[in-house]
């Protein structure tokens, strides 16, 4: 295949831009749209309905059954803006996954890092490295980089939650890798209380520094809504905002709960509004309670518990409530972080 052909009036330009084409390569002068003023931002503010994400979830329940291979049953959200790409936003993947009465979801790792929103029910516990993590409405659970992950039903009700993955950005860094591994094939009842909550959970209290665990992500895997809930009640409470976000950081460190992901809990009080703001890097949101209107550039999207959102980097947004509305959301901010390149304001 050839690469751009570049002419002109000019024969002995034209005859160089023949032979650079010849050699790969391809003058600067000729290239626009490269060092952009600001963000070149392919993907679109959107939402997806909980109605929609529920329906079909349920349909693709009793239609296909999960087998190796497929290992999920995973609707990917895939944003208008990226050509078809299953990807929510440019860097984020996001899906609802939807597992059926007593179905298990069989072992595997991958390099890409996952996180779970659970949006309602309960009686599902997702086993991350051989601990059993129950998953309940409102909790957010951690699979992080090269973990062995499985998901079991032990309930007689099908659970629908959010999957957030990391998979764009380990995609476009081309380091993806995935290997199937053993699974549990005992059925639970309520799973016990997990060896990472137990050492990690308690808000304040450590092992000692020489008994921690040091892996590159947060040893605590479950943060629990109860918890969520109050923190973000006591600050409206204390501050007398309209909004609260409270982030979710790993509780050894301080800092966010994995290299490539940010995850944060927004309420905003009834018929408030939060602030309006943006930054580089994309986000996308769940609706875990309550209505209103999120606002994403010039487009409003009314919300309703079970909606996905995308966020594209640079965009202008802020959250309307009608009744007080709580929503989960994850952001690539880490790695702009890391890399010097997190910028953010806030817009009148
Ligand atoms: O639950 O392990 O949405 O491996 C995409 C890939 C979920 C999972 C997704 C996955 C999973
Ligand atoms: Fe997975």
């Amino acid at each position: 295949m050839s690469s751009r052909r570049f002419t002109s009036s000019d024969p002995d330009l034209d005859l160089l831009y023949r032979d650079l084409d010849e050699q790969q390569l391809q003058p600067l002068w000729e290239l626009r749209g490269l060092l952009t003023p600001t963000p070149k931002v392919r993907s679109v503010p959107f939402r997806w309905p909980a109605k929609e994400l529920k329906g079909l979830g349920e349909r693709a329940g009793h239609l296909v059954t999960i087998d190796r291979g497929g290992d999920r049953r995973v609707l990917a959200c895939a944003n208008p803006g990226l050509g078809g790409a299953p990807y929510a936003v440019s860097t984020l993947w996001a899906a609802v996954q939807y597992l059926g009465p007593h179905e298990v979801a069989p072992a595997h790792r991958h390099t890409p890092a996952a996180l779970r929103f659970v949006l309602e029910g309960a009686g599902v516990w997702t086993l991350v490295d051989g601990d059993p993590l129950a998953m309940s409405a409102g909790d957010l659970i951690l699979t992080p980089s090269w973990t062995f992950h499985e998901h079991h039903n032990s309930s007689d009700q099908p659970m629908l939650w959010m999957d957030v993955l990391d998979l764009p950005v380990v995609a476009a860094l081309e380091a993806v890798f995935f290997e199937e591994g053993p699974t549990d094939e005992g059925e639970r009842g309520a799973a016990p209380e997990s060896r990472s909550e137990r050492d990690y959970g308690t808000a304040g209290l450590l092992p000692p520094p020489g008994r921690r665990a040091r892996p590159p992500y947060s040893p605590l895997l479950a943060y629990r809504w109860a918890d969520t809930d109050r923190a973000l009640g006591r600050r409206l409470e204390a501050t007398g905002a309209a909004a609260a976000t409270m982030t979710f950081v790993d509780p050894t460190r301080g800092t966010d709960v994995m290299p490539t992901m940010r995850c944060e809990a927004h309420r905003i009080r009834a018929g408030g509004r939060g602030v309006r703001s943006r930054q580089t890097g994309s986000r996308v949101a769940t609706v875990f309670r309550g209505s209103g209107v999120a606002v994403l550039g010039e487009q409003r999207f009314d919300l309703a518990p079970g909606d996905i959102i995308a966020i594209p980097s640079w965009t202008s947004w802020h959250l309307e409530a009608d009744d007080q509305l709580d929503l989960f959301s994850t952001s690539d901010a880490p790695v702009l972080a890391a890399l010097g390149l997190y910028r953010e304001e806030e817009l009148p």
